[in-house]
Formats: structure tokens, C-alpha cells, sequence
């Protein structure tokens, strides 16, 4: 299987695992992957890792060599696959970082996009490089990047099909961090800024962000308002205000 599914204290860390085709996703890697998000959504890890094998590669995106020579309807269920399989990632019951430690290109970066997080390591290069192929994305690219950047940035990265560096990346907020170092270790750094709250918490924080870009205003403010009505039913959040006025650190139980 060319993915990994290993335990990095309390996260679950898939590596995509082809070093040889720098981590290129082939339609049996992306089936596999599909299959390992259902076992880190039925496990106790408290956030999921992604990252890529080697030392050049997150992953150079879609698998090119197995693209051609299909008919229109294959390419159809290929992009559903693709876009089915990333979607997973975005609805694990937990967030998720993918660790952008060299090359994400097309495929590779919208898995990322797929993440609720973006680390990158120093040496990071990525884009979205379909057009230069004859392409678009189809993965889920032309979607969530404009999503993450806005519309004129995303616009020209597809257009243009230019690559940019861990420093631009995270000028224009595509990565919330750049690490030096391990960059696994670093990504434990960054998940422990918020892998100790609630869980269930947190999932009502994704959904409510999630929803701000995809419906109007007043209906974003309306599920805004029963999601954040929904998070003073936990325990939690009975513990998190309780512990406040005792002046001591709260203990989450996910509850
Ligand atoms: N696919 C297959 N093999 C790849 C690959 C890829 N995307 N990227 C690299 N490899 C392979 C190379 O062929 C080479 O293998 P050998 O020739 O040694 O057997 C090995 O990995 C090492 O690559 P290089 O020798 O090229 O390494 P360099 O360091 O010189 O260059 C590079 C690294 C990342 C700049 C270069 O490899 C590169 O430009 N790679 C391609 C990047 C790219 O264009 N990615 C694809 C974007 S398009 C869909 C619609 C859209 C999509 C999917 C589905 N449907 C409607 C179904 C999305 C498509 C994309 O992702």
C-alpha cells in the first residue's frame, strides 16, 4: 500500500508513501487513502497529520502517467473519486495538517486545501499547474484555493499555473506556518495549539466557519447563532466556564 497509517503521540500521521513518483497520487493510492480516513475517523486521535515520504515531496499531485487514454466517463468518476476522497478529510470528526514538506502540486496541493490546516516547510514549493498540462483541477482546486486565498489570487495561480514558495504561501495565508526542523515534530507543535480543547467543540467551530463562505450572511449569523448555542450544551463548556471563575485550567472530556 502506498499509504501509511502510524501513531505520532496522540495524532494519527498518514505518509503517502511513493517516494519514486514523489508521492504522485495513482487512483489506488487515492482508494487506499479513502480507506485509512475511515479508520482515523472510527479512532480516539485527536487530530490527523498528513505528510509526504522522502525528503522532496509532499505529493507532485495527480499521477500524470495514468491520466491519458481515458475515456470522458472514467475521468468523471476519477475527479468524483478524487473530490469524494478529499472530502473525507474535510469531514473528519477531527482537524486535520497536512505537512507540506517540498513539492504540492495539483492533486498534492488540493489534498492540502482539503486539510483544516497548511504547515510548510522552508524548501516548500507549490501550485496548482494543471494548465500547463491542458487541464483544471479537478480535485477540488478550483474550489477550496479561492476559498483559502480569494478569488484574484486563486484565479491567477490557476491561470498562470505559477509555483510559489513557503514564504508567499504563507503571505497569502495558503499556510498558517513555515517550520524549520523535523517538520513532524513541528506539525505536533502546531496541533497542540488546539488539539486540547474539545473536541466536539472544535467540530462545531469547523462547521461554522466552514458554512461562512458558502451561504449568505444572515443564514451564516442564523447557523452561527444555534451552533454557538449548541456548544453551551457540552460539559465543556459548562468545565471551560466553571474553570475560568475557579481560577484553574480546564479539564476537557469531550462531552
Ligand atoms: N505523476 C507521475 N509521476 C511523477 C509526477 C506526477 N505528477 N511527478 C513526478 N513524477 C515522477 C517522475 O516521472 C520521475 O519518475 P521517473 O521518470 O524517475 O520514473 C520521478 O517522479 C521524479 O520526478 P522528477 O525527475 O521530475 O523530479 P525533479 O526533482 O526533477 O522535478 C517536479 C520535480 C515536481 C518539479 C517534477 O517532477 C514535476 O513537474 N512533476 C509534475 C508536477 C505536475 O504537473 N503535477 C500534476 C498536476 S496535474 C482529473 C483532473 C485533474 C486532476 C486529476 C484528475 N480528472 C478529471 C480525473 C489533477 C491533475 C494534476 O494534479
Amino acid at each position: 500500500m502506498a499509504i501509511q497509517l502510524t501513531r505520532v503521540e496522540e495524532f494519527a500521521l498518514i505518509t503517502l508513501d511513493r517516494p519514486e513518483a514523489l508521492n504522485a497520487l495513482s487512483f489506488a493510492l487515492i482508494r487506499d487513502m479513502a480507506r485509512v480516513l475511515d479508520e482515523v475517523a472510527q479512532s480516539d486521535a485527536r487530530a490527523l497529520l498528513i505528510i509526504g515520504a522522502g525528503q522532496k515531496a509532499f505529493c507532485a499531485g495527480a499521477d500524470i502517467k495514468e491520466l491519458t487514454g481515458r475515456s470522458l466517463m472514467e475521468q468523471k468518476r476519477g475527479a468524483e473519486l478524487g473530490q469524494a476522497t478529499f472530502g473525507k478529510i474535510e469531514r473528519l470528526p477531527v482537524p486535520s495538517v497536512a505537512i507540506i514538506n517540498g513539492y504540492a502540486f495539483g492533486g498534492g496541493l488540493e489534498m492540502a486545501l482539503a486539510c483544516t490546516f497548511r504547515i510548510a516547510t522552508r524548501n516548500a514549493k507549490m501550485g496548482l499547474p494543471e494548465i500547463k498540462l491542458g487541464l483544471i483541477p479537478g480535485y477540488g482546486g478550483t474550489q477550496r484555493l479561492p476559498r483559502a486565498v480569494g478569488e484574484a489570487r486563486a484565479m491567477e495561480m490557476i491561470l498562470t499555473g505559477r509555483t510559489i514558495d513557503a514564504e508567499e504561501a504563507y503571505r497569502i495565508g495558503l499556510v498558517q506556518r513555515v517550520v524549520d526542523g523535523d517538520p513532524i515534530a513541528q506539525a505536533v507543535v502546531f496541533a497542540r495549539e488546539f488539539s486540547g480543547y474539545s473536541l466536539p467543540v472544535l467540530g462545531l467551530a469547523r462547521e461554522a466557519v466552514s458554512r461562512a463562505l458558502t451561504v449568505p450572511l444572515n443564514e451564516g449569523l442564523r447557523v452561527e447563532a444555534d451552533l454557538s448555542t449548541l456548544a453551551f450544551q457540552t460539559k465543556d463548556a459548562v468545565e471551560g466556564m466553571s474553570a475560568f471563575t475557579e481560577k484553574r485550567n480546564p479539564r476537557f472530556t469531550d462531552e
